[in-house]
């Protein structure tokens, strides 16, 4: 893997230029924007909910293009209410959500609430040709649904092909009223972390799909810390509108204070190390659970995974640097690589500002970063050490397994030299127009003859136990995130095989995303409570777009007895609303792989005149594995 030729530029260079982009105006300047700001409001703490008893929430997002500019750059973006980060979404332990989603694009849309189980709302769980058929322009939708039992922190984004790429995704937060931590902080403030691309996602993946087998990934032109980061525009396009002193995002605090920041990974790629300028992170969540605290100097976060932090606000009034630092080497690339050039090699390292009251407003910080002496067990690309995260209060997982699958996960060339990831040896195309659940629903198939390319895995074992042994075939990570439940990690590791005497049966991890190591594996648990379809991917965009996708069909004999609203099955008929169908795709080819058309739609060979799918693909596969694709390892 060669990798990009500024990774072997001395260090002190980059550490010149970065110097000097980051001094060369030590004054902040305000300045008066042509377009509007991102969203303010993310930087202010959050309003503590007073209510106790279940509510229910009504929120409208209408979605529509708004020209904005996280970096400065300006671009058009798929946004939520005019608004990117997309609006907060915040309610208590037990609420009702009710979100009407009127789609104001040219294209569909889908959207999912990441890590929320729809205990029996399976429908609501937002993703194209699983769960739902998509909203198509002109309409509107209500998600409708209440989080449960479920708190702390997730998001809420796009599972339309791409799109949340483009913007379409914001912070869903559900506060506990008898979160143990409650009484160890006095605010909170949520914070996103993001990587940014100038070009759109739909023209991304087109040429990541381009013939001409590529290994990696496009490179991002900037990252972006609540919606807000830099770039160097001198390296933008003539005419482009670009802003070299955007604003970075300011979080205030007061001396003395302790604040709970909720850390969202919502990247299309990037891996973070965060980091605040001599304050210890104590995490207190992750991915929705509370843990036993952990004292961190430096926190690493992969796409779609989440952490609560408490900062105590005890140092010298002063700024301090807030940083969210992308280590090269977890962004590869080629000369070949979408981007490469990119802006991002020199500057990598994401920066706001933790700005006490009382500081000076004009200048910006003198802060020293965190030393590495300082920080536990990190290494770049690689999740927090698992034997760390202890659950706030221990749950033993499931001793026995009823239902056991193996994954095997790889990239590679297909018959045109396409890129493509593969499950098992398949990649995963989604049926836009006739989703598993109405398969399932509507036309009582069985997952068993789903066509091969759905990926469809099926259990159904009430009150039994999943294990899922995941390798990874592949070099790089990738964040795997698992819909409708979180999961115990048993094991993990970047190489050997799962051994099940060291597996953790006392308190492992429990989380909704992991990241497999490259070449290594993991092997997770999960109880049977909950029927429906779910998504299991890895979060790298780009790879979703490859094919890299599985579903597990969860008790599929009990989502046949679930009444599925109306609205739902609206959405798969023809004229829904009176929307022009778009040329979304209606049947898998025969050889079951998928092409990408510049307008970003899946298309399988569309039938003229017809939306009926032609099953050709229908054949009994095995769901207990096919193993092929693992044959070069041998497991114990
Ligand atoms: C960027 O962050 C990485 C990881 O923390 C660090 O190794 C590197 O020195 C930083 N680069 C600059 C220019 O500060
Ligand atoms: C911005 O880009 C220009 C053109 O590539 C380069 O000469 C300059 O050094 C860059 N500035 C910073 C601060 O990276
Ligand atoms: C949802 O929002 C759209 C657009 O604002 C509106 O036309 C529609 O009536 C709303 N639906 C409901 C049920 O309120
Ligand atoms: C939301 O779902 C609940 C429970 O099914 C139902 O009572 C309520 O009428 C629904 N509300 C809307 C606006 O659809
Ligand atoms: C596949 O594409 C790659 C990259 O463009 C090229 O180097 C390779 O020769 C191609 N292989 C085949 C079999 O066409
Ligand atoms: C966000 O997730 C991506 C993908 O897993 C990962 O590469 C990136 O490092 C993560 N960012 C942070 C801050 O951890
Ligand atoms: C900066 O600080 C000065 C002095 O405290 C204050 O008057 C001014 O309003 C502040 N400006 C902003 C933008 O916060
Ligand atoms: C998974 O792989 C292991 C090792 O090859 C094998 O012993 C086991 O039977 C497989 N399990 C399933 C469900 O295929
Ligand atoms: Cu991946």
């Amino acid at each position: 893997m060669k990798k990009h030729l500024s990774r072997v530029l001395p260090l002190y260079v980059l550490l010149l230029l970065f110097t000097i982009f980051a001094t060369s105006d030590a004054t902040i300047r305000r300045r008066d924007y042509t377009v509007p700001t991102v969203y303010p409001e993310l930087l202010k703490p959050l309003t503590p909910i007073t209510t106790k008893d279940p509510q229910d929430i009504y929120i409208n997002l209408v979605l529509s293009y708004t020209d904005l500019a996280p970096d400065g750059y300006t671009r058009k973006v798929w946004t939520a209410n005019g608004q990117y980060p997309g609006p907060l979404i915040h309610c208590n332990r037990g609420d009702r959500l009710i979100i009407n989603v009127t789609n104001n694009f040219e294209d569909p849309t889908t959207i999912h609430w990441h890590g929320i189980f729809q205990l029996g709302s399976n429908w609501y769980d937002g993703v194209g040709g699983q769960t739902q058929c998509p909203l198509l322009p002109g309409s509107s939708f209500i998600y409708n649904y209440t989080v449960g039992d479920q708190v702390g922190t997730y998001w809420w984004h796009s599972h339309y092909l791409a799109q949340y790429v483009d913007g379409l995704r914001g912070p869903l937060i559900i506060n506990d009223p008898d979160d143990p931590y409650l009484g160890q902080y006095d605010y909170e403030y949520v914070l996103t972390l993001e990587d940014w691309y100038h070009q759109l996602a739909e023209d991304l993946v087109a040429m990541r799909l381009a013939p001409g087998y590529q290994d990696f990934n496009p490179v991002p032109d900037s990252g972006l810390i609540s919606g807000r980061g830099r770039y160097n525009c001198s390296r933008a396009d003539s005419g482009a509108k670009c802003d070299p002193y955007n604003m970075p995002a300011i979080y205030t605090v007061t001396k003395g204070k302790k604040y709970r920041f909720r850390i969202i990974n919502m990247s299309a790629e990037a891996f973070f190390w965060f980091s605040i300028d001599e304050h210890e992170l104590m995490v207190i969540e992750v991915d929705g659970v509370a843990v036993q605290p952990i004292k961190l100097s430096v926190l690493p976060i992969h796409i779609g995974q989440r952490f609560s932090v408490i900062v105590d606000a005890s140092q010298d009034i002063g700024n301090y640097w807030i940083r969210a630092d992308i280590p090269f080497d977890c962004i590869i690339s080629s000369p070949g690589t979408i981007n490469h050039d990119s802006d991002f090699f020199e500057n990598n390292n994401i920066t706001g500002i933790l700005q006490y009251d009382g500081a000076p407003n004009d200048t910006y910080p003198q802060s020293k970063k965190n030393n590495d002496a300082w920080s536990n067990n990190i290494f770049p690309c690689q999740d927090l050490d698992i034997s760390l995260i202890k659950p706030y209060v221990p749950v033993a997982p499931p001793q026995k397994v009823t239902d056991r699958f193996n994954i095997s996960v790889t990239l590679g060339p297909d018959k045109k030299n396409t890129t493509k990831a593969y499950i098992n040896g398949q990649s995963w195309a989604p049926d836009l127009t006739n989703p598993s659940i109405m398969k399932i629903m509507e036309e009582g198939i069985s997952a068993k003859s789903f066509p091969i390319n759905s990926n469809a895995y099926m259990y159904d074992t009430e009150g039994g136990a999943v294990e899922i042994v995941i390798y990874n075939d592949n070099g790089a990570e990738h964040p795997f995130h698992l819909h409708g439940h979180n999961f115990f990690i048993m094991g993990m590791d970047s190489s050997g095989h799962p051994d099940v005497s060291k597996y953790n049966f006392i308190d492992p991890a429990l989380r909704d995303t992991i990241t497999l190591p490259g070449s290594g594996w993991a092997v997770i648990r999960y109880m049977i409570n909950n029927p429906g379809v779910w998504a299991f991917h890895c979060h790298i965009e780009w790879h979703v777009e490859l094919g890299m996708v599985f579903q597990l069909i969860e008790m599929q004999s009990k989502i046949q007895e679930l009444k599925m609203p109306p609205s739902v099955e609206a959405l798969c008929k023809p004229g829904y609303q009176n929307t022009k169908r778009l040329p979304i795709p209606s049947a898998y080819p025969d050889d079951g792989e998928t092409t990408i058309t510049p307008g970003g739609f899946a298309l399988y060979n569309p039938r003229e005149g017809s939306t009926k799918v032609k099953r050709t693909n229908k054949r009994n596969i095995e769901f207990t594995t096919n193993h092929k694709a693992r044959n070069s390892r041998r497991m114990i």
